[in-house]
């Protein structure tokens, strides 16, 4: 059975040179996902679905800008649904009684720290806004 690896890289916080020879060690380049600012890719399953949050955090001119969860269709993750941000830092998912959840945890809203964060719940379909903390 062959065994493909991935290998995400975040291209605000790299700690660490990533040389030709660590890629082709151990890892090959399989797919480049547009990313603003990003902060945190939050990688999670429902009903045997396979998801990646990506989290922006801001562009050169805002903070305010979407963030993206892109859904796997068996050869690439392609956009799923676009979430509005603030300065994002994290998403977080998890679930609770059977349901599934995912935080998105703002930062900065141009103006302000003093700002919501959103807790998004799985409705079936997509994820909806369920509570502002
Ligand atoms: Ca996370």
């Amino acid at each position: 059975m062959k065994m493909i690896k991935y290998i995400i890289v975040l291209n605000l916080c790299l700690f660490m040179p990533i040389t030709n020879d660590v890629l082709n060690a151990e890892f090959e380049l399989y797919q480049s996902i547009p990313t603003i600012g990003v902060r945190d890719f939050e990688f999670f399953t429902i009903n045997d679905e396979k998801y990646l949050a990506i989290i922006n955090s801001k562009d050169s001119n805002t903070y305010n800008i979407n963030s993206v969860i892109y859904k796997w269709n068996g050869n690439s993750f392609i956009e799923f649904q676009s979430i509005s941000t603030n300065g994002g830092r994290d998403f977080e998912f998890f679930i609770l009684d059977g349901e599934y959840y995912i935080a998105a945890i703002n930062y900065f809203n141009d103006s302000t720290r003093k700002i919501d964060s959103h807790i998004y719940k799985w409705n079936g379909t997509n994820f909806s806004i369920f509570q502002s903390i």
